[in-house]
């Protein structure tokens, strides 16, 4: 991993904290970046749809490895100003030529157990443009307090039918895309090794695919820092629930272990 992030780190950070979403450069070495590409073709043949590839770090392998010593934990850390980091899962997000939908617009926060900040990180496996997939930010949408209702999606990211009707916690979420005048709208081109960091509540978007010839391979890790709680009354994903924790709880257990410094 290279060291981009401690020159600037306070910068990064308060950039963070204002914005919820800032794109560092150049961070993943060519050795990770192999690593990770390797790890996604190894799932891409396996066939699983787009959201589910999610979790693959609990296997032993490329996207375990890239978890536990890549560094990324500290880089995690240090942008959120947090003495730990504990991982919550993986995912990845591979947008193949030719996939015109777009992943709609979400939060990711609501769906999962968790309150507090919650940090993901999303990396580029490829170059990332508008025309082949680059995600879309509302910058300072985290800081907001709402938490939108969550909602399924079809194979490729579009919206299909919202979760949890009825209960108060969640509102329904504007339509961001048919309004997009409205707000400020953020996206990057990246090279492959950039990362994205961004905020649990902020509400992101991407393009789809347009190309014929160019992937977009994408890889987030969702981590927990310092103030993250265990929040079984929220979300919808059953999956990410530990019964060794208690409401209120510090996002730290044998599911969620700490991959830098100490709670
Ligand atoms: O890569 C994508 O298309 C969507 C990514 C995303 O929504 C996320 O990582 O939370």
């Amino acid at each position: 991993m290279s060291n981009q992030l401690t020159k600037d780190v306070l910068e990064w950070r308060s950039d963070y904290k204002r914005d919820g979403v800032v794109m560092i450069p150049k961070v993943l070495n060519d050795h990770w970046l192999e690593v990770l590409r390797e790890a996604i073709e190894v799932q891409v043949a396996k066939g699983i749809r787009y959201f589910a590839n999610r979790n693959m770090r609990m296997e032993s392998g490329g996207f375990q490895d890239f978890c536990l010593h890549s560094g990324i934990g500290r880089i995690v850390a240090d942008l959120a100003g947090s003495p730990f980091t504990s991982l919550i899962f993986d995912q990845m997000f591979v947008k193949e030529v030719g996939t015109k939908t777009r992943t709609g617009w979400h939060t990711d926060q609501p769906y999962w157990p968790i309150g507090g900040p919650i940090m993901s990180t999303w990396i580029a496996l490829d170059h990332v443009d508008a025309d082949n997939g680059a995600l879309e930010f509302i910058p300072g949408s985290h800081a907001w307090g709402k938490k939108y209702r969550p909602f399924t999606t079809d194979e490729l990211g579009a919206f299909k039918e919202y979760l949890a009707v009825d209960d108060p916690q969640y509102c329904d979420m504007p339509d961001f895309e048919a309004d997009r005048d409205q707000y400020k709208i953020v996206s990057w081109d990246m090279e492959p090794g950039d990362i994205l960091a961004f905020d649990g509540f902020i509400a992101h978007s991407a393009h789809g695919n347009r190309t014929s010839t160019r992937r977009r391979r994408g890889y987030a890790v969702r981590f927990a820092v310092d103030g993250a709680v265990y929040q079984p009354d929220q979300g919808v994903a059953p999956w990410l629930n530990d019964k060794t924790l208690s409401p209120g709880d510090r996002l730290v257990s044998a599911t969620f272990p700490i991959v830098y410094g100490a709670a």
